[in-house]
Order: C-alpha cells, then structure tokens, then sequence
C-alpha cells in the first residue's frame, strides 16, 4: 500500500488537468541555495514620491485625487489598448497572431501607503470589495470584453513595483488559457456528473478537512489537494455562483472578511509581510451561459520555507510537471495553526 505521506506520487488539477508531483520524503534536504531579502519594514503613512498615494503626481503627469478610501485608473502603461487595429496572422498554423484589445486598470486599496489587505480594517475591505464588483459590471457589460481578470501582485517578489496595496484588472476580448481550462472543466463535470465540479469539491474537502484553513457563511478557504505552490490556497463561495455580480450583500461581507483572515494568517506564517499574486476566477464575459461555473480565488505565495527561502519553479518544473516536497495537508495545518483575529491598523 502507498503511504500517501512519505512517498512519491502525483495528484490531478481537475480545474485545469494538468498534475503536480508531489514528494514529500524530500522535506528534509538541505538548504543551501538562494536566499531572499527580508520585506522591509511598512512605509509611512504617506509616501510624496508614491504615484499612488493621494494627491500625488502619476509618472505621466495625471495627478490623483485626494481620494478618502478606494481609487480606480486607467494604467497609465497598459499592456492592452481598447481599439487595437484588427489583424491576423496564419502561416501555416506555425506563426499565428491575432489583434488583442482590452482595458487595463490600476485599484488602490487603501489612501494609506503603508497598510496590506492584512492590516486595514473590515470597513475598507468591505470597500475594496464593492469597487471590485462595480468594475467588473462595469466591463463586463461591453461587447469587446469577454473576460475580467481582477489581480493583485503583492511584494517585490513577486515583482510589485511598489509597496502602496493596489491591484489591477485586465480585461480583453478572449479567453485566457486558464479560464478556458477551467470552463471547459466544469462544462464536463457538469455533463458527466450533473453537479458543479467546485460544489462537488467543496463538499469532499468537508467532509475529509485536512486540507481546510478556515471558513465562514460564504466563503471556505482549503490548501487544494493539487497545489503547486508550497502554501497555495483557494478560496471557494459556498454558494454556487458563477461571479462577483452575484455576491449577496452579506457574503461581499464575508469575502472581506476572508481576505483579510487568510492573509493574516499568511503573515503570521514565517512573520514577514506574505508576498503573493492572487486573482479571481471567474466565468467568462460573453454573454453565453454558463451553469457549471463557480466563483473562486486563488492565492500563488512563492515563500517555501521561511521569510527568506522562496520556491523557484524550475528544471523539471518547467519543462515536465510542478513538483511540491511538503504536502498540502501539512502546508494546511501550518496555516490553520497561525492566528487570524488581529486587526492590526493604527
Ligand atoms: P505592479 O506594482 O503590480 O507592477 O502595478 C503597478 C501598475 O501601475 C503597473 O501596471 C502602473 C504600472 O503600469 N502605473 C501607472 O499606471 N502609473 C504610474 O504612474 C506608475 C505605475
Ligand atoms: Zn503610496
């Protein structure tokens, strides 16, 4: 019999269909590789030479108002434009382009340069919550725009060029590669199983629970049985909805309060503010329906083993499979054992 705990073996991503192996005799090896900066110290309050603090001059001159708690913008680099010229490439099904338009957007969580999601208060999540669901209506009813991507990049490892919390929000006209996935995941479910594969998932991860964090009345945050990354999770609605538009007023509450939950207890885990990029998934934008749906979020921290010691995703990694040492049950226990009830904003 394989002992699931001690030896080698790999798991499905049935959100995508790719597989991660999983390794967990090597969590003893050695470390004698790289090791990264400690995060500094929170900044000031106000940063005068932040582009994103209020009042501020941008790089390209725009000045932001003094806004008072959220504040949204068009990138003033966006990596796509609104009318891009139509074109199309097609050498032999070899060299293929296509025109790509879409709308880039920055969100500032906070007026304070100095507070992350982990700090602020339940209010201004609360905030940032509704701002996010007002820009996804807001794009999601153009014809161009197909798909919302709502992000947040969070430290310098994760290649954030400034500390200020803000977002962003990219929205095109075609599906991303990951999403497509994932639609085509949960159509199949659907069809084959007639449930939603993330309802389904939902009700398996509580009933086992090893990989559970925390929960509450809308929303469960679980280290998912297929991380890749050492400290991954994904944070489900409880209810089967399909996107941000469908929140009730009571669950942007609890989406708020998960938020800043999770990464509290992110912080807490090797005491350094938690580097991150996470974003919601959600169905695409077309107009056409989709029942198999379901709301999620995913959080990819690289930190493997303390403040300093990140996960490089490489060799084998990038030309075969992720590879994970520790296993997402104890990845789960650790994030369970951190306390999440600080509201630390002064
Ligand atoms: P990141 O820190 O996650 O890279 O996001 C910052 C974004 O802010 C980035 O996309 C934009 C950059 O293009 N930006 C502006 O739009 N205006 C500025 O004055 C500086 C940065
Ligand atoms: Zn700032």
């Amino acid at each position: 019999m394989l002992d699931w705990k001690q030896q080698p073996h790999r798991r499905l991503n049935p959100l995508t269909g790719e597989w991660v192996l999983v390794s967990p005799q090597r969590t003893l090896r050695p470390w004698q590789g790289k090791k990264e900066k400690r995060s500094p110290k929170e900044g000031p309050r106000h940063d005068p030479k932040c582009y994103l603090c209020p009042g501020n001059p941008r790089a390209e001159g725009a000045r932001n108002p003094n806004y008072a708690h959220t504040f949204v913008f068009d990138n003033d680099y966006p990596a796509l434009v609104p009318e891009a010229s139509p074109g199309e490439i097609d050498k032999g099904g070899l060299i293929v382009a296509q025109s790509e338009s879409g709308i880039c957007r920055v969100v500032c969580f906070s007026p304070r340069h100095d507070l992350a999601i982990a700090r602020m208060q339940q209010a201004q999540v609360r905030l940032l919550v509704d701002v996010w669901v007002e820009q996804h209506r807001d794009l999601a009813q153009r014809p161009a725009i197909n798909h919302v991507q709502i992000f947040e990049n969070r430290g310098a490892l994760m290649g954030c060029s400034n500390p200020h919390p803000h977002g962003q929000i990219w929205a095109n006209a075609t599906i991303p590669d990951p999403t497509r996935k994932e639609t085509e995941s949960f159509e199949n479910h659907l069809k084959a199983r007639g449930s939603c594969l993330l309802c389904h998932y939902l009700d398996l991860e509580t009933s086992e629970g090893e990989r559970l964090i925390f929960q509450n009345n809308g929303f469960t945050v679980l280290v998912p049985y297929w991380a890749a990354w050492p400290f991954e999770t994904l944070v489900l609605s409880r209810r089967h909805i399909a996107d941000l538009d469908q929140l009730s007023d009571s669950e942007r509450d609890d989406l708020a309060d998960v938020l800043r939950r999770l990464t509290i207890r992110y912080d807490g885990l090797f005491q350094t503010p938690f580097p991150y990029s996470m974003g919601f998934h959600q169905q695409p934008t077309d107009g056409a329906a989709y029942p198999g749906w379901h709301l999620h979020l995913h959080f990819y921290p690289p930190l493997l083993r303390s403040a300093t010691v990140k996960k490089f995703m490489v060799g084998y990694e990038m030309l075969a499979s992720p590879q994970r040492d520790i296993t997402p049950e104890a990845a789960a226990e650790k994030l369970r054992a951190v306390a999440d009830g600080v509201a630390r904003e002064t």
